[in-house]
Order: structure tokens, then sequence, then C-alpha cells
């Protein structure tokens, strides 16, 4: 066993890449912008130094732990450039911290506070940027970049787009799309993931907040809500409750007490999407056409597929999103049951994700300007709904969602999860009660075979567009072949989405997609097509799966 000594402890490393994960494993929480376990290490923003015993100053993230090493973390020495860089970084950051988009959530002001600083002596910030808003997901705001990074690594090394980058040298340098474009202008297909890792507000998810309150303060308006699989196991992140814990029913309640109408589950049209989905997969294998088929839930794939595969548009199911179908039936058929025109009914998506607001601006989906999804909150937008409207979260009393369309099965449930989609397809393909655990887990890439009458049926599933870039070029090549494959964008699924709360720990994710599955395992029902307000909805509108009324209102096109 290897050691070495931190702060005169001796502590027992392995095979940890650099100093920083044995100080944290050390149970010392080094302060870092520029640092991700995931990403690069960039070793930029010299907040991890550490002193050793010859009295060198190192970067604990890009130095390897070697046996016998000596080192100190908070020398009065640290703690004074500590704090210098921070003055530093200050001195040219915009500083409108209580009206800030990250407020409450910003590691510059969380450290600030904590290292103690106090004053900064090198003069304010002068040079103000223009704000990029041009994104229907996503707000830049060079003003607030401190050049970490980490938007640019993720964009480029999980992602695989790489449509952010520096530009400029030393007091001039800035992050931005090449030749200094907005957002909307280059193929950045809305993942958010780049605002996930950044530490302060200089890339912050677009607010709904506003146009839902005033939804909501409307009374000409039925506002209905529904809420996305992955939304019930983060949401209660925010209020002490652990990664994984499912909180749909306070979710209602809260959601109830803000004067939603009626609240509805994201996982009932996840349901439906399998039928569909199911059935035009069947179809095309019995034709050999258009494979392998890809799943098309995650706009921020449906985008990469746009931009960068062209060729590949025609293996996309032609099956709008969950929330996309959700928002289609209500508006086209549920606000007629109720009476309404549809202009008078709001439906609220609440989702992990922050493409999907861009999915809902499409103008496909939706009738003559009027959107099937008004509007999308992320589930982090919620949370700061909740506080905003005074509601105390311990207080809540757990209450059902509302019918016909509050009623799913697991199949609908494990969309949240990556591998979900695909299993829920495949539990319905096999008509059996067996579940599929093969496509489970955060693997980037996982593959199962299945056997439907006679026939084998290949299943891949990939998270993180890099690897569904890997992907598709071996698909290209030939040398891989898949009869059905899942893609969604961000790591981990829809769990990972960059509209939950910031993960406090790694291994967030994991818990989070462990919590659908004890959901699902809890279920009465597991296939999806066993969800008997799916056949109501059938028997009273769309006829069967596949028909033209299902075409119509139920899929959708692409655009080359
Ligand atoms: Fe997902 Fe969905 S599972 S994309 O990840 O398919 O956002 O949670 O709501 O629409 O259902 C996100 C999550 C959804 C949709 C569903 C799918
Ligand atoms: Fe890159 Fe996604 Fe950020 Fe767009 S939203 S810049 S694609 S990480």
């Amino acid at each position: 066993m290897k050691t070495l000594k931190i702060n005169g402890r001796e502590v027992a490393f392995s095979d940890e890449k650099n100093l920083l994960e044995v100080i944290r494993k050390a149970g010392i929480e080094l302060p870092t912008f520029c640092y991700h376990s995931e990403l690069s290490t960039y070793g930029a923003c010299r907040m991890c130094l550490v002193e050793d015993k010859r009295g060198n100053l190192i970067a604990a993230c890009s130095t390897p732990p070697r046996e016998g090493m000596e080192i100190k973390t908070h020398t009065k020495r640290l703690l004074k450039q500590r704090r210098m860089t921070l003055e530093l970084i200050l001195a040219e950051h915009d500083r409108d911290c209580t009206t800030c988009g990250k407020n409450g959530d910003c590691k510059l002001r969380k450290l600030s506070h904590d290292l103690g600083v106090e004053e900064i002596r090198f003069g304010t910030k002068e040079n103000y940027l223009p704000i990029d808003d041009s994104s229907e997901a996503i707000v830049r705001n060079p003003n607030k970049c401190i050049l970490c990074g980490d938007c640019v690594r993720m964009c480029e090394e999980v992602q695989g787009i790489g449509v952010i980058g520096f530009a400029h040298r030393g007091a001039k340098a800035v992050v931005t799309p090449a030749f200094n474009k907005n957002l909307c202008e280059v193929e950045c297909v809305d993942c958010g993931q780049c605002s996930a890792v950044c530490p302060t507000g200089a890339i912050v998810v677009k607010s709904h907040i506003d146009k839902v309150w005033d939804a909501l303060n409307d009374d000409n308006k039925v506002v209905i809500a529904q809420i996305a699989p992955a939304v019930r196991v983060a949401f209660g992140e925010a209020f002490g409750l652990r990664p994984g814990e499912s909180t749909e029913y306070l979710i209602v309640s809260a959601l109830k007490a803000m004067g939603f109408d009626m609240v509805f589950d994201t996982c009932f049209a996840a349901d439906l999407t399998v039928i569909e989905e199911g059935h035009e997969f069947l179809e095309r294998l019995e034709k050999g056409e258009n494979l392998p088929l890809f799943t098309s839930c995650c706009p921020a794939w449906v985008k990469f597929v746009e931009f960068n595969y062209p060729s590949f548009l025609n293996n996309l199911s032609s099956c709008r999103s969950p929330h996309q179908m959700f928002g289609s039936f209500t508006k086209n058929y549920y606000a007629k049951e109720l009476g309404v025109s549809r202009e008078n009914v709001y439906v609220v998506s609440i989702m992990p994700c922050t493409a999907k607001k861009a999915e809902a601006a499409r103008e496909e989906l939706g009738v003559d300007g009027n959107p099937d999804v008004d509007a999308v909150l992320t589930t982090r937008e919620l949370i700061r709904m909740v506080r905003e409207a005074g509601i105390v979260f311990k207080d809540l009393k757990e209450e059902p969602f509302d019918m016909p369309f509050g009623f799913s099965t697991g199949g609908g449930i494990i969309f949240g999860a990556t591998g979900g989609v695909a299993e829920a397809v495949v539990r319905t393909l096999d008509g059996g009660h067996r579940r599929f655990e093969q496509v489970r887990g955060s693997e980037g890439l996982k593959e199962a075979t299945i056997v439907k009458d006679g026939k084998e049926i290949r299943v891949a599933v990939v998270h993180g567009l890099k690897n569904a870039r890997e992907l598709l070029e071996k698909i290209k090549s030939g040398s891989v072949k898949y009869d059905m494959v899942e893609v969604m964008a961000c790591p981990g699924g829809c769990v990972g989405g960059a509209g939950q709360p910031s993960p406090a720990s790694t291994g967030v994710r994991e818990e989070r997609a462990k919590g659908l599955y004890n959901i699902d395992n809890r279920m009465q029902l597991a296939r999806s097509d066993e969800n008997p307000m799916i056949k109501m909805l059938y028997e009273k509108w769309l006829g069967s799966p596949g028909s033209e009324v299902a075409h119509k209102y139920l899929h959708t096109h692409y655009r080359p």
C-alpha cells in the first residue's frame, strides 16, 4: 500500500489519477473551478495549489500522487494565494450577484464567501461584452466567464460537438462560438451540459418562469402540467432528500398549491410512445427498411443527427417525444373533452432537460403558431418557483396525479435513465413479464439481443453525444449492425439532464437511475401496452397504432 502525508497525516492511495483526488478522498474539499473528474485536466484556475515540503506551490489537479510525498493544503501562504486568485477573477467579473441567474448556485460567489474575500483591490470591470440570448435553451454572458474552460471541454470531450472555444489572448481572452457567432448560428444542440458545468452565471438556462406565472394568473387559461420521469428522483435533492428518492406526489402537491389546474405524468405519454414506436419498429423490421431505428425522444440527439448525419434522418423514429405527444393530445383531443379552445389550454412540461425548450419552439410541433407545449420548466426552475411561492417543502402532503393521463406503467417510468426507452420497447415486443437489465448501467455503449418470433433483434444503447458519434461512424462503415439504437444526449440519460439540481457528489446520476428502477419495481404493470388509459385513448381517439390520426398528431418529420 502506498502512502503520502497530507497536513502531517498519513493517507493511503492506490490508483487515484492525481493528488487532488487523494486529497478529496481524505475529506478535504480543495476548491477548484476548472477540475471535473469526467473531463480532461486543464490546470488553469490555480485554486487547488498545495505546498510541498520544499515550499514549492504545485497544482494538485495536475500532479500525480507519489509515495512519500508530504504536502500541506492550508498554509498561510496558500490561503493568501487563493484569496488573491479570487480577487483577480472578481476584478474582471460582472458583480451583479443579487440578480444573476446563478444566484445561490454560483461557485465563485460561494468560494469568495467561504474563503473570506472581503474587498477587491484591483478595480472594477469596465469592458462589457454583449450577452448572447439567441438560443432557445441557454443564455451566454461572457462578462461572467472566468475562463475555466469547463464548458469548452464538456462540449468537445463529452458531447463531441465543440461549438464553443477560446478566442483572443491575455485580457481579451473569451469563450465564444467560432467567429464570434451567436449560439443559434452554430451547431449547438441545446443539451445545456455546458451550463451544468459552468461554475458561474456565464452560461445559464433560459428561464420560462415568468411566462408560467403569467399563465397561472390568467383566469382564462386552464394550466396543465406534466412531470418527466427523471424530475421525480432529483427534485428532493434541493430540499435535503437523497438523490433517487421519489417525490412525484409531493411535486403534484406543490404544483396544485401554485395554482396548476391539472397535473399529469409524462410517463403516460412515454407508454404511448412505446406503442407507436414499437409498431413502427415492427413495420420497418418486416420491410427491412430504415434500420436500425433510432429513438427520437431526445431533442438534442435529433438536432445532432439533423446537423451532422442527414443521411441517417430516415432512421430516426418519426414518433414525437413523449412530452410533445402529451402536448399534442392535450391540445388536439383533451381540450375538446374539456370544452376549452386549444389557445386557452396552457401546457407546461416539467423536465430535467434544456433541449426540450428548443424542441417545444419547433414550428411543426404546434398549430398556426400556437405551440403544443407552451413552456418548459427545468427541475431547477420548478424548485425556484416553489421557493418563490413560499411553499414549505416539509409541510407538503402527497397528492395523486390527475386522471386519465396520470396513470403509467413501469415502462414509462424507466424512460428517464439511459437504456430505459429501449428496455420499455423490448418489454412490449417480448410481451411477457421480463425486465431486460442488459441495457442498464452507466457504460457508454450497452448491447442486448432478444429473440422475437425466432428472429434476433439487436439493440444498442448510448448516452453522451461523443459516444453516439462513434457508434454512428461504426454503423456507417458497416463494422457493427443493429436493429434498434437508443441515444440520449446527456450522460446517464435524462437523470443527468442539464436542468437537474447540480450534483453535490459523484454517483448522483446512478442513484437517480436506481430510484427510477425502484419505482418501476413497485408498479403494478411493467409493460406500456398494458396501460388501460392508453387503450382508452386508442378506442376514443386514435384508432390503432400507426393510424392516420396517430400519424397526424403523434409523429413528426425532421429537417435535413
Ligand atoms: Fe426524458 Fe422523455 S425520458 S426525454 O429523458 O423519451 O427530458 O425524464 O421527459 O419527452 O417520457 C427528458 C426524462 C422525458 C420525453 C419521457 C422521453
Ligand atoms: Fe455545446 Fe451542448 Fe453547450 Fe450547445 S448546449 S454549446 S452543444 S454543450
